[in-house]
């Protein structure tokens, strides 16, 4: 379970025994902050990698490939996205993607865990400088009771948590879903990473109907990120009249994007079959 030292290596366990393992040269950091057990390792290949209880966050090389994919789907459908808020995301990889949006004049980042966003400045290159830029705000905090007492209207909200196991569980639920829609402006976006494809379909199927009871449409995607166990999973909850299907090219164009390709938008759409037919109750 997790690091090997002698191996040199470093193995996140999912259910079922299937495992995602990196090389490493060596563990910079262990520590237990007060919500969870914080590793720091250099990889052989990927650059630095956060892992967090156990679970891997992100790798340096290849985290464009959740932060992109988690950010401009959703602000590309959006018609304006000036106000956005970010639960999680303590690295500031999310917060960096939001930022490149010209639209967006505010982006509101409430993390719970301070370290995480501490040793995300010390030791990732994952933010690039948008912890510092003047339309971000970061707020130490738990993020449900944020959403609870903001008086604030979002355009767009953004949840990159933890999976939808553990403390993170509450981020899942039809409560928290009815809060996030009472505080969306209309028209609104509302995304949250899922969870394994293969390995949280139950997790995927539970945050997905509970979002069909709130929220006006959802919708499903995924893609292959690079650190998880893929394909990954993220739902999208829209308020009012945003037809997530489509996407604007024109702003796209001006984001230069690696990974997510907005020109073939609805190859997101991809799903293992026995996977749509579940979530579409069938
Ligand atoms: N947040 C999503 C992490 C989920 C990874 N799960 C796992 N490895 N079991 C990522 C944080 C990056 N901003």
């Amino acid at each position: 379970m997790g690091y090997n030292e002698e191996e040199r290596a470093f193995i996140e366990w999912y259910p079922m025994g299937y495992g995602v393992g990196f090389k490493v040269k060596r563990r910079l950091l262990e520590l237990q902050t007060k919500y969870q057990r914080l590793e720091l390792y250099e990889t052989e290949g990927f650059g630095k990698m956060l892992v967090l209880d156990g679970t891997i966050q992100l790798v340096e090389v290849g985290e464009e490939s959740y932060h992109e994919v988690l950010v401009h789907p959703a602000l590309l459908a959006h018609p304006n996205p000036r106000n956005v808020l970010i639960i999680g995301g303590g690295d500031g990889g999310t917060l960096r993607e939001v930022l490149r949006h010209k639209t967006v004049e505010r982006a509101t980042m409430v993390e719970i865990d301070e370290i995480v966003v501490e040793v995300a400045q010390l030791y990732l290159d994952v933010a690039r400088g948008a912890f510092d830029d003047p339309r971000a705000k970061v707020i130490t905090g738990d993020g449900v009771k944020y959403l609870e007492g903001t008086e604030e209207r979002f355009d767009a909200i953004i949840v990159d948590s933890t999976d939808p196991v553990g403390p993170a569980k509450l981020l899942f639920s039809e409560d928290f879903y009815r809060n996030a829609y009472a505080k969306l402006s209309d028209p609104g976006v509302y995304v949250t990473q899922a969870g394994s494809v293969y390995l949280f379909t139950n997790e995927l199927l539970d945050a997905y109907r509970a979002m069909k009871k709130v929220f006006d449409r959802v919708y499903y995607f995924s893609f292959p990120v690079i650190g998880y166990a893929s394909p990954w999973s993220f739902l999208v909850g829209i308020k009012g009249e945003i037809d997530f299907r489509k996407v604007d090219l024109e702003r796209a164009r001006e984001l230069e994007l690696y990974y997510y390709d907005p020109e073939r938008h609805e190859t997101l759409f991809q799903m293992p079959r026995y996977v749509r037919k579940l979530l579409e109750g069938q």
